[in-house]
């Protein structure tokens, strides 16, 4: 297929591939193979030298990876892609390749718990500072930035608090002292947000999450200029880490990417019912969706993202004990962390995805201790509201009686 000027959906489902070069196979073959036979000894060697093209081994690429790279290439809107075996196998790939020690990495305040812990506690072992900088506010990132900043990174919208980033005016300050912006567009994937069309280097993904779409595999994924995807997989991937993906999860995640369109939209739309549902009832103390008018960065949302996602964060009046309580009464909605599945999940991040955190940190961060989490997912959304209703009435009515006993 000649990928020129398709749709985000055509190039999903078909960039990259050619049946008639796989005997008509609809569905590309997965490359079930750890190595690859030369031809002769002399091709091998040339291939290790980096003289010839070719797969050799299984750690650096393969075929079927080979095709799921190019088509997340093509939907960021850049040149190349890397596949690897999970979301923070992504990220300390690409950290360990771009920085060294002495190096400084500014990284936002919000961010999902694990990956705080690699940034703040992982690199910072190896002699590489890492600043935390409140990224909505440029003023200060331009006082804190210098010649020493190496890597700018955040997530937009952030995990989980729903912070927005502007990539356009980061990107612009960040680029003035040579850094290598990084995104983390797992919450909005690239169907709602492209950061490298917006003027970032690089974008990273848990695949785990939209891109793969079903709660079955864990996977990674990056983004971003050939020069530099290399970079990350013949030294961070290759050496430093040794996250590869394995073949038959890239065929998972190509499966995933055919329907990201259908998915999204419908993720995006039912969200939309559910925080407008959550913003008008009297059980709720906050909602944070970017669809809401009342959302802080509502503006900058209309602006950076083509629809709102599928991530909503609110609080209940009466604090964590009251949102435990109502997360323990849901019937439908399942209670586990990660997100973007067609099952809609809820979780607490104080306790749960966000507790690598000290709970300094958390209040340092922006992650309350109310704070729920919800993936909407792609059941009937009046299930979902339903669920959700039933199970803040039980609580309004059980602290209504709390206060008559
Ligand atoms: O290594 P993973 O595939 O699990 O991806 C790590 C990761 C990276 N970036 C973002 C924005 C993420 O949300 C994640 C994983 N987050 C899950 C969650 O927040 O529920 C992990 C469950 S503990």
């Amino acid at each position: 297929m000649r990928s020129k000027n398709k749709s985000f959906s055509s190039l999903a489902i078909h960039h990259g591939y050619d049946a008639q070069a796989h005997e008509g196979a609809l569905t590309p073959p997965i490359h079930f193979t750890s190595t690859f036979a030369f031809d002769t000894a002399e091709a091998g060697g040339e291939m290790f030298a980096g003289k010839r093209e070719g797969h050799f081994y299984s750690r650096i690429s393969n075929p079927t990876l080979d095709l799921l790279e190019q088509r997340i290439a093509i939907l960021e809107g850049t040149e190349a892609g890397l596949a690897l075996a999970s979301g923070i196998g992504a990220i300390s790939s690409t950290m360990w390749t771009l920085l060294s020690p002495g190096d400084e990495i500014i990284v936002d305040k919000t961010m999902y718990g694990c990956t705080f812990t690699f940034l703040h506690h992982g690199l910072g072992k190896f002699g590489i500072q890492v600043t935390h900088v409140d990224l909505s506010d440029h003023e200060l990132l331009e006082s804190k930035i210098s010649d020493k900043t190496k890597v700018v990174y955040f997530e937009t919208p952030a995990n989980p608090n729903m912070r927005l980033v502007d990539i356009q005016a980061v990107s612009a300050i960040a680029h003035q002292y040579n850094a290598i912006v990084v995104v983390d567009n797992t919450y909005a994937t690239p169907y709602l947000t492209q950061p490298i069309k917006l003027g970032a280097d690089l974008v990273v993904h848990s695949a785990t999450k939209y891109l793969g779409g079903h709660g079955d595999l864990v996977a990674g994924l990056i983004a971003g200029p050939k020069e530099l995807v290399d970079e990350i997989r013949l030294y961070g991937m290759k050496d430093m880490t040794g996250a590869c993906m394995a073949p038959f999860n890239a065929m998972l995640v190509m499966r995933g990417i055919k329907t990201l369109e259908l998915r999204m939209d419908r993720h995006c739309q039912s969200a939309m019912r559910v925080a407008l549902m959550l913003e008008a009832s009297p059980a709720i103390k906050t909602v944070c969706y970017p669809g809401l008018e009342s959302f802080a960065q509502y503006e900058l949302a209309k602006r950076q993202m083509s629809d709102f996602g599928g991530m909503i964060t609110f609080e209940v009046k009466g604090g964590v004990r009251a949102g435990i309580k109502m997360m323990n009464k849901l019937d439908m909605i399942q209670r586990a962390v990660s997100l973007g599945d067609a099952e809609t999940l809820i979780q607490h991040p104080a306790s749960m995805t966000h507790s690598t955190y000290t709970s300094e940190e958390r209040q340092e961060h922006g992650i309350s201790d109310g704070l729920i989490r919800l993936s909407v997912g792609l059941e009937g959304v009046e299930d979902i509201l339903e669920d959700l209703q039933q199970a803040l009435n039980s609580i309004m009515s059980e602290s209504i009686l709390e206060k008559i006993t």
